[in-house]
C-alpha cells in the first residue's frame, strides 16, 4: 500500500538559491489577493535524452527532469473561485468558479492547462465541493520547446489542487492523473512528462515504463554532459495537429497489422500492445511490419477497405476530433520509426548498464540514429532543428538530436564534460550569433543540464513571508 513517502513530498525550506524568486511570486500573490500563499507547489520541465514519440505507442522512454520549473504561490478563497494571475503580464488572469469552467480545446490559453490538473484531481478524487483557489504563477520552462511546460503546467496545477483540498495522492497515481487529464486539452500524449515531473530524482535519469507506470535509474556515463539548445521554432503542439495526426497514424498502423494476423483490430490502439500480444522481437515486427505494410501513404478509402469498415466507423474506432479531415496517412515509414525507436530506448540502457569504457560513443550514435529517423521517417524535425542538430555535431558533440515532439524546440547533445564551455561558445558562434533575433534570445536557449529532482511542496517559511 502506499504510504505518505510515495506522495511529493513537502519540503520546509526553500533553497538559498530560489529565496528570492519565491519571495518575489509570495509578494505578486499579497499585492493581488491581500494575504500570504498557503503554500508554493513546483513542478520541473524535462529533457527526454532518447525515445520520441513512443510513450503514446505503449513504449518505454528515457528522460530526466531539468532545473527549469513552474511554480505555483498559491491558496484558498471563500468565495469558490478560481484566479490564476501570471508573473508575465503575457498571460492574462483567469477568473471562474469552480464549478463553471470550461477547458477550451480550440483556443488553448494558458489558463487551460491548470484547469486540466484541477478537473483530473477533483475527478480522481471525487471531491464534491473543491474549495476556492487562487494561484500566482511563474515559469522558467522555454515555452513549446519540446522541454515539456505544458506538462509542468498541467502537473504543478494538479498539485496546488490536492494540496488546497487537503488530498495525500502518490506520485505513480499523479503522474496516471496527469497524464489523462493532460488529455483534455485536446493533444493526445503519452505519460513520459507526467511520469517524470513526479518520479524524477536529483543526479538520475529515468527508464520510464508504462502500463502500469515505472520509472527505474539510468546511469549515464561518467564524463559527459548533456546540453540543451533551443532553435527557437516554437510550436504549440495543442493548437496544431502535427501531433494528433502522428498518433492516429500509429493507431492505424497497430490495427491494420492486428488485422493481417486475424486479430479483433478494434482491441488494438498501441503498437506496444499488439507487440507484447503476439510475442515478437523488435527485429520480427520490423519484418512483420516491412511486409505487411506498403511504403506509399494510404488513403481513408482504403484504410476503411483494409479494416471492413465505413468512413463513420473509422472515425469511432481511431480518429481524433482534429484529425478528421486528414485523408493521407503514412503507415509504413511511423510504424518503422516507433519499432527502431523502443529498440533503441532499449539498447540505450542496457548500454548505460553494462557502464563500458566506450559507452559514451555508443549512446552517441543511439541518439544519432533516432534523429534521423525523426527526420526522416516520423517527419516532426524542421530545417532549423537539423541545422541545429548539424552545428551541436560539428561543435563536439559525441551525439546531438531533436528532444520532445519536434516541428521546433529543442535539441539535446551529449558533450564530454571537459569540453562544455568549448561547445558552448562554438554552437554560440554557428547558430546564435548568425541571426541578431537568435543573439537576442541565446541566454536562456542554450546551457548544460543535470538530472533535476521531481515536483514537490514548499511550506511558507519565516525568511519568505512578506
Ligand atoms: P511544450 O513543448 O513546452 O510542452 P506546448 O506547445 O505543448 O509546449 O505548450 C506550451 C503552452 O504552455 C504555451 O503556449 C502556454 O499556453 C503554456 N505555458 C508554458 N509556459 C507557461 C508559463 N510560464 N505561464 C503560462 N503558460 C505557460
Ligand atoms: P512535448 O515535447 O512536451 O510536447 C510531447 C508529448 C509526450 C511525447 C513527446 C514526444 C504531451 C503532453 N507530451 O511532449 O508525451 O509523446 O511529445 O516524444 O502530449
Amino acid at each position: 500500500m502506499a504510504g505518505r513517502r510515495d506522495c511529493p513530498e513537502i519540503v520546509r525550506k526553500i533553497p538559498n538559491s530560489q529565496r528570492e524568486r519565491y519571495k518575489s511570486l509570495g509578494k505578486l500573490y499579497k499585492e493581488r489577493f491581500g494575504s500570504q500563499p498557503a503554500f508554493f507547489a513546483r513542478a520541473p520541465g524535462r529533457v527526454n535524452l532518447i525515445g520520441e514519440h513512443i510513450d503514446y505507442c505503449g513504449y518505454s522512454v528515457l528522460p530526466m527532469a531539468i532545473q527549469q520549473d513552474i511554480v505555483m504561490a498559491a491558496g484558498t478563497n471563500p468565495d469558490q473561485m478560481l484566479v490564476f494571475t501570471n508573473s508575465n503580464p503575457e498571460y492574462q488572469e483567469y477568473k471562474s468558479s469552480v464549478g463553471d469552467y470550461k477547458i477550451n480545446s480550440s483556443n488553448p490559453l494558458w489558463h487551460n492547462y491548470i484547469l486540466c490538473g484541477f478537473r483530473g484531481i477533483v475527478e480522481a478524487e471525487c471531491i464534491s465541493n473543491p474549495t476556492g483557489m487562487n494561484l500566482v504563477v511563474d515559469g522558467t520552462v522555454p515555452r513549446s520547446a519540446g522541454l515539456s511546460s505544458s506538462s509542468a503546467l498541467v502537473c504543478c496545477g494538479s498539485l496546488a489542487t490536492m494540496h488546497a483540498n487537503q488530498q495525500e495522492i502518490p506520485k505513480k497515481k499523479l503522474a496516471d492523473i496527469c497524464m489523462r487529464c493532460e488529455q483534455y486539452i485536446g493533444t493526445q500524449g503519452g505519460g513520459m512528462d507526467q511520469s517524470i515531473c513526479f518520479l524524477a530524482e536529483a543526479g538520475t535519469a529515468k527508464l520510464i515504463e508504462f502500463n502500469p507506470i515505472r520509472a527505474s535509474n539510468v546511469s549515464l556515463p561518467d564524463g559527459t554532459t548533456f546540453v540543451i539548445s533551443n532553435s527557437c521554432v516554437e510550436l504549440q503542439k495543442a493548437a496544431t495537429s502535427h501531433f494528433n495526426i502522428r498518433v492516429v497514424e500509429c493507431r492505424l498502423a497497430t490495427q491494420i497489422l492486428a488485422k493481417s494476423k486475424g486479430l479483433d483490430w478494434k482491441q488494438f490502439k498501441v503498437l506496444g500492445k499488439l507487440q507484447e500480444s503476439l510475442g515478437l522481437s523488435f527485429e520480427d515486427m520490423l519484418s512483420f511490419m516491412e511486409t505487411t505494410l506498403h511504403h506509399e501513404p494510404y488513403d481513408k478509402k482504403e484504410v476503411c477497405g483494409i479494416l471492413g469498415v465505413s468512413e463513420e466507423e473509422l472515425i469511432q474506432a481511431s480518429l481524433s476530433a482534429n484529425t478528421l479531415d486528414v485523408t493521407s496517412f503514412k503507415l509504413h515509414d511511423r510504424a518503422k520509426h516507433v519499432f527502431s525507436e523502443a529498440n533503441r530506448v532499449v539498447q540505450f540502457k542496457e548500454i548505460c548498464d553494462q557502464g563500458l569504457g566506450d559507452a559514451a560513443s555508443v549512446l552517441g550514435g543511439l541518439m544519432n540514429d533516432s534523429h534521423a529517423s525523426c527526420r526522416d521517417l516520423y517527419e516532426c524535425s524542421c530545417e532549423p532543428l537539423d541545422k541545429l542538430v548539424q552545428i551541436c555535431r560539428d561543435s563536439g558533440a559525441l551525439g546531438s538530436r531533436l528532444t520532445g515532439a519536434g516541428w521546433g524546440g529543442c535539441t539535446v547533445s551529449m558533450v564530454p564534460s571537459g569540453d562544455v564551455d568549448d561547445f558552448i561558445a562554438k554552437v554560440h558562434a554557428g547558430y546564435y550569433a548568425a541571426d541578431p533575433k537568435l543573439e537576442e534570445k541565446a541566454a536562456g536557449s542554450l546551457f548544460a543540464t543535470e538530472p533535476g529532482s521531481g515536483a514537490c511542496m514548499f511550506e511558507m517559511d519565516a525568511e519568505t513571508t512578506v
